[in-house]
């Protein structure tokens, strides 16, 4: 067992991988995606990452291109040699990178990953993670009609996810609710604006409260926490962020403005495990409901997901649909399953799956080691 890695080799990988069905937000429509792999290996040990933001500065400012930037440029030359005896010493490396949360993620997972592996467990025990049924809930896109989406949603209960998520956009809202409500009846139903409206609209998202949905996402800008926090006060649904939330500091303002009872936490946007963790705490300490966000990630970045969410903090059904949800192959073996809405930790060391590494040489389209 190895206690201390001194990091001899990193790997950056693009890979592209065609999703089974185009998946759009009130943001865009994405029918492709470029993820980065990041391989960091000591001692005969390598732990991966992915970076999980979008293609396009639609959901967050960072794309696929300026997370290779960051990773290529910065943080993987200057991370060899470095002694780490802990995934949280990483943290000095990055302290003089502003911002850029879902590249320095990429690299922090590895970390993980390795430490896990090195320590001979897996990483949901490494990480002081203790469930072991995991709510499975799933993320719909919009759709060409109300019609259309009710029988999708139909058809997708039927396969025992704990919770559905409509995406929702200006225009695209009540009719699209009222649809899958009555499809669904009484069922664990959210709506997610990715920041499509603003406090003008206050009237139309009070029509919300008539679905009774479990809480409404991100509805209002996506930096902002305060709007929020009034929006709040017009609306018996809980409010649900996202996109504001970066750190536990800023779960703290949000709880101090009232701008959520919900917090969707993703370990990218966050910038890695670390800030995970302490949001974790931070919610189980103040009584936040949490649940585990997803960007549409391969097997990798989804295992780190699943891992994160054993933590005692998680109440709600995250957005870890199985791996056919959005692939016809994903480059882990074994692949995300989920049973009566239920996922489990994977039981292998570190992620706990083996990757794919003749698919994933199909599936590359750049590739450099440092
Ligand atoms: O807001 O949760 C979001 C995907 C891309 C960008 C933003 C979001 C999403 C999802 C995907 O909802 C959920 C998943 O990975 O299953
Ligand atoms: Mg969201």
């Amino acid at each position: 067992m190895l206690s201390s890695m001194k990091i001899e080799r990193v790997e950056l990988r693009e890979i592209r991988m065609v999703m089974k069905h185009p998946f759009e937000t009130s943001f865009g429509v994405t029918t492709e995606r470029r993820i980065i792999l990041v391989a960091v290996s000591s001692g005969g040990i390598t732990g991966y990452g992915e970076v999980s933001c979008n293609e396009t500065p639609g959901y967050s400012y960072e794309t696929t291109d300026t997370a290779w930037h960051l990773l290529h440029d910065f943080i993987a030359p200057q991370s060899l040699g470095l002694v780490f005896e802990h995934p949280k010493d990483y943290q000095d490396l990055i302290k003089p990178l502003r911002g850029h949360p879902f590249a320095k993620a990429g690299f922090e997972l590895a970390l993980w990953d390795w430490f896990a592996k090195a320590a001979a467990q897996p990483l949901w025990r490494y990480i002081g993670g203790t469930k072991t049924e995991l709510p499975v809930g799933l993320s719909v896109g919009i759709k060409k009609s109300p019609e259309a989406l009710a029988d999708f949603v139909l058809e997708q209960q039927a396969l025992g996810y704990q919770r559905i998520k409509l995406k929702i956009g200006r225009g695209r809202d009540l009719a699209y609710v009222a649809a899958a409500r009555a499809a669904l009846g009484d069922f664990n139903l959210t709506v997610d604006a990715n920041s499509d409206y603003t406090l003008e609209d206050t009237a139309l998202l009070q029509e919300f409260d008539q679905y009774k949905l479990q809480y409404i996402e991100q509805p209002l800008e996506n930096d902002d926490i305060i709007d929020h926090g009034t929006l709040a006060k017009s609306l018996t649904t809980p409010l649900c962020l996202d996109e504001p939330i970066h750190s536990a500091a800023d779960v703290r303002r949000a709880l101090q403005v009232g701008a959520a009872q919900v917090i969707n936490l993703k370990i990218g946007r966050v910038g890695g495990h670390l800030e995970s963790h302490k949001i974790a705490a931070y919610c189980q300490a103040n009584h936040l409901a949490l649940w585990c966000g997803g960007m549409l990630e391969s097997g990798i970045g989804r295992a780190h997901n699943v891992a994160l969410q054993t933590l005692p903090a998680f109440t709600l059904a995250s957005d870890t649909a199985p791996s056919n949800r959005y692939w016809f192959e994903d480059i882990i073996e074994p692949e995300i399953t989920m049973v009566g809405g239920i996922t489990k930790p994977l039981t292998g060391i570190g992620i706990g799956v083996e990757l794919r590494h003749d698919l994933i040489a199909q599936l590359t389209t750049r590739v450099v080691s440092f």
